[in-house]
């Protein structure tokens, strides 16, 4: 049976690594994923991956245990999502690395680090890389990424599947009665309506434009990174999204108005601009 929720989804485009820019992240019309990477890390094993993440702690999805979040240390989170009877619904995304050592794994490719708002506040500079471990079987319904961002996942082992919408139509797909976004597996999902589908592979990048509705499904055991962006391109949608989140109660802590004030004042004029129309 497909994944897909729609009987005729398009392909997510495909780039090469060396085609991936600034202005590319700032003009996404689509999600992308970005293939070709010069000098793809290989696999940490498990052993590995307690070293490098020794000392951190890891906020962790566990589906299959009531919806639950967790936090873990990372050495026990790796022998339970390690085993070979791991818990599906084991999930680690969105946990952001804020020490530098983390980068010796994986440097953020330039163009995030050029293009991105997020980076120019201490605040939500540490949101530039998080860390994907994923146990077999583990499955994230749609949403829309916090504060209206985009977000990429680079995959170094493993693979998952991606279904994206279009931010222009994520209004239509909120569920008034779950206060949720509608899902294919919740069996409230509008038929007809238009989706991207991919198998992210090792070696690849997912870019999910800011806005975007996206759910993901794991069928492998993954290890990857990841991290949130917010292009100046985007800025405006991220806003909307945001106080969209507020008037839903929905929000998180940040005041995103407040972070993109105090990242205008060293931007560049046009960069100015765009924040100061968002935000007007
Ligand atoms: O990999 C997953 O299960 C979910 C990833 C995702 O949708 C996200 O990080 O926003």
């Amino acid at each position: 049976m497909s994944f897909s929720a729609n009987p005729n989804p398009t392909p997510v485009p495909r780039i090469d690594y060396q085609k991936l820019t600034p202005e590319v992240l700032d003009g996404l019309t689509s999600p992308i994923v970005v293939t070709g990477w010069p000098a793809p890390p290989r696999a940490l094993d498990a052993a590995e991956l307690k070293q490098w993440l020794h000392g951190q702690m890891l906020w962790v999805y566990e589906r299959n245990a009531g919806d639950a979040w967790r936090e873990w240390s990372a050495d026990d989170f790796v022998d339970a999502w390690s085993a070979a009877n791991a818990n599906p619904g084991l999930n680690v995304v969105d946990v952001y690395l804020q020490d530098p050592r983390f980068d010796a794994v994986f440097p953020v490719h330039a163009a995030f680090d050029a293009a991105n708002l997020l980076n120019g506040d201490p605040r939500t500079a540490h949101y530039r890389r998080s860390v994907v471990l994923t146990a077999p079987g583990a499955y994230t319904p749609m949403h829309v990424d916090s504060y209206g961002c985009g977000g990429w996942m680079y995959l170094i082992s493993g693979e998952k599947e991606w279904e994206l919408v279009h931010a222009d139509r994520a209004a239509r797909l909120w569920d008034e009665t779950t206060q949720d976004y509608a899902d294919p597996r919740a069996g409230n999902w509008p038929e007809h309506t238009p989706t991207w589908t991919t198998m992210l592979r090792a070696g690849e990048m997912m870019v999910c434009p800011p806005g975007f509705v996206h759910r993901v499904a794991t069928p492998t055991r993954c290890v990857g990174f990841g991290g949130a962006f917010l292009p100046a391109g985007h800025v405006r949608r991220g806003v909307a999204v945001w106080r969209r989140e507020q008037a839903l109660g929905q929000a998180g802590s940040l005041d995103l108005a407040d972070i993109l004030q105090h990242v205008s004042a060293n931007a560049a004029p046009s960069v100015q601009a765009a924040i100061a129309a968002a935000l007007a």
